[in-house]
């Protein structure tokens, strides 16, 4: 029957007819090297045994590696859906960050080397951190803040900005970090609902060569009104306009009274500042997180399980050495800075690389060469860097000496099998483990992932839930579909359980973890709808998943982008996966479009390797190039003819969020020719209304 495009429905909660199905087959294996797994923090498989007999106490064991003022009475009180974690226990995460390494002797060991995008490089030692901290610490109290304060920050990617994060942990106040590229109405939004006393920003920040106007847009941001702020503390990162070799730019307005410059008000302060003693359940940090419609939500982390869970995975998942060199891409912005900049590396006294800037400043080999200089051995980024290195070419890592490294990081987005290889190859050297990490900020840390030591990975799965994790599959009807559920073979270590089929479905976390978000800030309501409502019992985090038949989680992506063929679920991640590995693509968005017999047919929006691009496949829908039907057949040939695209657009880029995730709901307006939906979420608005454009020109 012929569907008005109206009445497509276009999320999961309507579309998904019981479970998913799971096409694209991919069967490459790579189990540890004997070498790695000899010096591994974890080689002995039995962990996941021993965590499964008793979550609770297993990460008991976790947070006795963390430093507490007094010790917990209860571990887990849970009454869904507030979860307490270490009740009774105290501890500061900041002393647990800097004070303790520097007590242990390790006050001369560098934390960080910040990177501007200039090239100016600053090295700061864990007894520096203290003293800047504690200086920082100073001068919040003296701008007003107390303990149970909030705290906005809208600051570049330098060493200042992980700093004010553990100086407002130091005293007790919760941070709440605004993404140094949001603009003033999302900072402004941010501030009031969280009602933020003191706003801590930079007077700009370096990208692309030019000048980020933060305490500009800052002021725009005031100027609208936040009542709750009395100071704005100001760190001068560009200096004065005009001074050589600074280009012209906006410094905003010195409000007296209000403004407070870091040159005179933080260089002046005390090098010591006590830290305060924290409940584990008292406030850490809010972070807002957008989704893809709604106003923000807050979304808050408590210290004690946040601390146990970010500092353990951590040491198992990027088999974290005192003497590794790590550097993780992401902006204290997003929760992995959070949790893997500031929290957990910093935890284990790690040595870690920041840089300020794009990869493709002043060339595409940035990244290449701040390995090189740096000599980091462990690298954290995300697929859409890696698509978008694989789109440039390998001649700009070919540059590079990237001997250094030892393992490889992945977060963010589902990494389509190709770009898994061509990172584990390219930048690698086929030498690294690669760990694809799944997590949330709703979930603090990371949730599934391999342990490099232990888990034979297969490119594109995240592989199994951590120990400690229960993570399952489940179908429309919220019932558990896991295979072998109950009893799933890895986690108790047997071979003889019987083995289920593969199953495709939605995943479910069925056990309380510590590092969970304890609510969404001011909205108790919103959190018990969005993430407890879904499931009797269970935790939803809105993505699909399949799990294979030996227990291997494949994520694919948020359940309101799968798309009804035919009658069959079929996730835009397994569409997008074969149309990457095909040796012309770099990157592929993948949607559902209305179609009169199918229900919904398959749009993909496709980006060219450079050595491609170059030659004539122009912009455009192209049903007439030979490359448009040959990746059609292949898309066809690697997961079956149901899945073959109906239309291939060849584009330049795609609409991607700030936290470079693709929105596929804009290219679902662009492909159904509506209106675009809201778009202030976006990296580049101009992205998706050049596509439109184009894309209404070549259907015409
Ligand atoms: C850490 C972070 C969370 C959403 C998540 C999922 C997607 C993240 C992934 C992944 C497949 C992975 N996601 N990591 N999907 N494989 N390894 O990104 O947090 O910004 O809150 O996004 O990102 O859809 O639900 P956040």
């Amino acid at each position: 029957m012929a569907r008005e495009p109206a009445d497509v429905p276009l999320g999961i909660i309507h579309t998904m007819s019981g479970t998913l199905d799971t096409l694209l087959a991919e069967d490459r294996l790579f189990p540890p090297s004997l070498e790695f797994r000899s010096q591994a923090n974890v080689s002995n498989p039995a962990i996941y045994a021993e965590a499964h007999r008793n979550p609770v106490e297993f990460w008991e064991s976790c947070a006795k590696s963390l430093e507490w003022s007094r010790g917990w009475h209860t571990a887990l009180e849970w009454n869904l859906p507030d979860a307490k974690w270490f009740v009774g226990g105290t501890l500061n995460a900041c002393h647990n960050c800097v004070d303790r390494h520097v007590s242990a002797g390790h006050g001369d060991k560098v934390a960080f080397v910040s990177e501007g995008e200039p090239g100016d490089v600053r090295v700061f030692t864990y007894r520096q951190v203290l003293e800047t901290v504690c200086k920082i610490a100073n001068a919040l109290k003296e701008a007003g803040v107390q303990k149970g304060d909030r705290v906005c920050v809208y600051m570049p990617m330098i060493a200042e900005l992980p700093m004010v994060m553990l100086a407002c942990a130091r005293i007790g106040a919760a941070h709440s970090v605004v993404f140094g590229g949001f603009s003033s109405e999302s900072l402004h939004e941010r501030i009031n609902d969280a009602g933020a006393k003191v706003l801590v920003t930079a007077d700009g920040g370096w990208r692309r060569g030019g000048v980020v106007e933060l305490k500009r847009i800052a002021d725009e941001a005031l100027a609208k009104g936040c009542p709750t702020i009395s100071r704005c503390l100001v760190y001068e990162r560009i200096g004065s306009p005009l001074a050589d070799g600074v280009p012209n730019y906006n410094p905003g307005t010195w409000i007296e009274g209000r403004d407070l410059a870091w040159s005179e008000f933080v260089d002046r302060q005390p090098v010591d500042c006590p830290c305060e003693d924290m409940d584990s359940e008292d406030l850490l940090f809010i972070l807002y997180t957008s989704g893809s419609t709604g106003k923000p939500k807050g979304i808050m982390h408590t210290t004690g399980g946040y601390m146990t869970q970010v500092s353990a995975t951590t040491q198992w998942v990027f088999d974290f050495k005192p003497d590794d060199v790590y550097w993780c891409t992401a902006d204290c912005g997003w929760v992995t800075g959070h949790s893997y900049i500031v929290y957990g590396p910093m935890s284990l006294g790690a040595k870690q690389v920041l840089y300020e800037g794009t990869p493709d400043t002043p060339d595409k080999d940035r990244f290449w060469k701040v390995i090189e200089r740096h000599k980091v051995t462990i690298l954290y980024t995300a697929p859409t860097a890696i698509r978008t290195f694989m789109k440039w070419g390998p001649e700009f890592p070919g540059r590079c000496d990237l001997t250094s490294l030892r393992l490889l990081g992945s977060v963010g987005e589902p990494i389509n099998p190709e770009a898994w290889i061509w990172y584990s190859e390219t930048i690698g050297g086929s030498r690294c483990p690669v760990v694809d990490t799944w997590w949330q900020t709703e979930t603090g840390a990371i949730m599934i992932s391999p342990l490099p030591g232990v888990t034979a990975t297969k490119p594109g799965s995240a592989t199994q839930p951590l120990p400690g994790i229960h993570a399952a599959v489940f179908d429309e009807n919220g019932k558990d579909v896991t295979p072998c559920h109950g009893a799933l073979s890895y986690m108790v270590g047997s071979e003889s359980l019987d083995q289920g089929p593969e199953v495709g479905g939605i995943l479910a976390i069925k056990h309380p973890w510590p590092s969970m978000l304890r609510g969404i800030w001011g909205d108790p309501e919103r959190f018990r709808q969005v993430y407890w409502s879904r499931f009797d019992g269970a935790y939803f985090p809105g993505d699909g998943t399949k799990v294979d038949e030996d227990g291997y989680f494949w994520l694919l992506g948020r359940i309101d982008d799968v798309m009804l063929v035919s009658g069959h679920n079929i996730s835009t991640m397994e569409v997008e996966s074969a149309l990457v590995d095909h040796h012309a693509v770099a990157e592929a968005a993948v949607i559902g479009k209305a179609h009169e017999i199918k229900g919904q047919g398959i749009a993909a929006f496709v980006i060219l390797r450079a050595e491609f691009a170059a030659n004539s496949w122009p912009e455009g829908k192209g049903d007439s190039h030979d490359l448009v039907s040959e990746l059609k057949s292949h898309v066809a040939q690697k997961i079956g003819a149901i899945a073959r695209p109906d239309d291939i657009f060849i584009c330049a880029e795609l609409p991607k969020t700030r936290s470079g995730k693709i929105m596929r709901r804009l290219l679902r307006d662009v492909a159904e020719g509506r209106a675009l939906g809201d778009t202030t979420t976006l990296a580049d608005p101009s992205v998706v209304a050049n596509l439109k454009d184009k894309y209404e020109s070549s259907e015409g």
